[in-house]
């Protein structure tokens, strides 16, 4: 069987003029998981949009597209093309969960929810002749999971092709979050067993590694036993974790001796209002500064994430968390402009209200307003998004925080690695254009190490900061007093 896997890229990622290095980041995780269950002797291609062009002169007998909100249009166009040829089509993906009855309209079988119990049982049927128009996920886990085709990626194309997922979903239900309706009819949260694990990262060659799991230190007991299983790795990896798991005392420290130094954490907001409405409970009172402290006391760097246009943010907002953050000496920041995901509660609450702006998937960006804010106009919510995103990395501000590192090599890390994403697009774009994002991979480690240097926190016989602990005269502050007004 002729099999064609594609995902599809956002108008922006495949623009001629310009490309962001974040969509040359990471390679399709998702099918490459799925192309596992196909049998040897089919012949499978996968293309990722974000980096190639997708041939559409082909004549594949089955053609599997991973469906996110904002490639849904470009992902409804290619499987038009490709029924029009008479290949069966599969969507599946995120937006298809929300959005089962769109997507069925350009597919010949939809899957909801992930696909590791749905789409082996899909290929049998297809292969036995009677392939349904709709699978449900309800079984959730990941035994038994064929190794990840990761032949099928090339690796050059992308900065960060190590990456790699051991669990599925989240112990949390934050109301923005896609996840609960993802999840929906079954577990939401689960891993591999630690021996699967490692046995995945050991088939991963160089040395860096991106954990892309919604929450990596979900379940203390998994990544703790993970941890200890990769200290002599000699690996090198980035994740994202929350506030409540960075402040758990012990599983940090293990984090690093195993290799963490740089960690996203989902901070959302410095209005402690939001988190009640958003229903993150696990920030709620959690002193936001000393989770920053702790993970810079152990050579980590911070990607904080924050989230504009919740119902308490007034136009102070902005100029409140790029203070805040620049003030702590967070590395890198990603903001994103709240977006109602259909399938969430924020979503039904929003409808409910009649605050939905517009239906067009495309705009479901971040960056862009889909609903009418609380407190401010869309358009002081657009500009603020973007002049906190100017701010946040002007030389001026990279400079302040990059002081408040202690040593000259930390102040040079900070520098080079928040420079690095934000201040070096057009060499981006130039290295992007060669198909050699691969490339900039020993930079990216050099960094991450701090040129060479051992973190603070896993030095033998220096204890790492606990939480709780602080320096003396060190006033604490939690979400609630972070607001600057
Ligand atoms: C890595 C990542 C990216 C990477 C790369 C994406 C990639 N190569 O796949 C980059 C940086 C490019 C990216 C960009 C964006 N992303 Co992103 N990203 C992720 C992240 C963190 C991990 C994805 C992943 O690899 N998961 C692991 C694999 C194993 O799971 P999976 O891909 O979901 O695949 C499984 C199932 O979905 C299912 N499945 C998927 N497709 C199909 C098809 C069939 C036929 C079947 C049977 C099953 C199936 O089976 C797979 C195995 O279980 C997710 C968070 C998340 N947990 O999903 C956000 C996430 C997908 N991103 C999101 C968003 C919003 C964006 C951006 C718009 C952000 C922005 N402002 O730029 C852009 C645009 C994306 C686009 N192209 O349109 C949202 C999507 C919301 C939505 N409803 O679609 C998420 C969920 C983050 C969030 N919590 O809000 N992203
Ligand atoms: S903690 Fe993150 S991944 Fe988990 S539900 Fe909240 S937003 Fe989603």
């Amino acid at each position: 069987m002729r099999v064609k896997m594609i995902l599809p890229a956002l108008t922006e990622a495949s623009s001629p003029f310009f490309r962001p290095i974040k969509y040359s980041l990471f390679p399709p995780l998702g099918l490459a998981t799925l192309a596992g269950y196909l049998d040897p002797g089919d012949e499978v291609t996968l293309t990722d949009e974000h980096v190639q062009k997708v041939d559409v002169s082909d004549e594949p007998d089955l053609v599997v597209i991973q469906v996110y909100i904002t490639s849904a249009r470009r992902a409804y166009e290619l499987a038009d093309h490709y029924r029009a040829k008479g290949a069966h089509v599969c969507l599946g993906g995120l937006h298809v969960t929300s959005l089962p009855d769109e997507a069925a309209a350009h597919a010949d079988t939809i899957f909801c929810g992930p696909g590791e119990d749905t789409w082996p049982r899909f290929l049998a049927d297809l292969r036995a002749g009677r392939p349904a128009p709709r699978y449900d996920s309800s079984e959730r886990t990941l035994a038994g999971l064929p190794p990840v085709r990761r032949d099928l990626i090339d690796r050059r194309r992308y900065l960060v092709p190590n990456s790699i997922v051991v669990s599925r979903g989240c112990p949390h239900v934050c109301d923005f979050c896609y996840k609960e309706a993802f999840f929906e009819g079954g577990k939401s949260f689960y891993t591999q067993t630690v021996d699967a694990a490692l046995g995945e990262i050991d088939r991963l060659p160089g040395r860096h590694l991106y954990f892309l799991d919604d929450h990596l230190f979900g379940n203390a007991r998994f990544a703790g036993a993970l941890f200890d299983g990769m200290r002599g790795m000699g690996r090198l990896w980035q994740a994202a974790g929350t506030v409540q798991s960075v402040l758990r005392p012990g599983l940090l420290e293990k984090a690093v001796e195993s290799g963490l130094r740089s960690l996203f954490v989902g901070f959302e907001t410095v209005n402690a209002g939001n988190l009640k409405e958003q229903r993150k409970w696990q920030n709620i009172d959690r002193d936001y500064g000393q989770v920053i402290r702790r993970l810079h006391d152990h050579g980590v760097m911070v990607n904080g994430s924050f989230v504009f246009g919740m119902d308490q943010d007034d136009p102070s907002v902005f100029e409140r968390t790029v203070e805040w953050a620049v003030g702590q000496g967070i590395e890198t920041a990603t903001f994103h402009i709240m977006t109602p995901y259909p399938g969430t509660r924020l979503y039904a609450r929003m409808e409910k209200a009649g605050r939905i702006l517009h239906r067009d998937w495309d705009r479901y960006d971040t960056r862009t307003v889909v609903f009418k804010p609380a407190r401010m106009t869309a358009t002081q919510l657009e500009d603020g998004y973007w002049r906190a995103y100017r701010n946040f990395y002007r030389w001026r501000n990279i400079a302040r925080g990059a002081a408040s590192k202690p040593t000259l090599r930390g102040k040079a890390r900070h520098a080079a690695y928040a420079g690095g994403w934000k201040k070096f697009e057009p060499a981006w774009d130039v290295v992007i254009r060669a198909k050699r994002a691969g490339a900039a991979l020993p930079l990216l480690e050099s960094v991450l190490s701090g040129f060479g240097a051992r973190p603070a926190g896993a030095r033998a016989g220096r204890p790492a900061a606990a939480p709780g602990e602080r320096p003396a005269g060190d006033t604490p502050v939690t979400i609630a007093e972070t607001r600057l007004s």
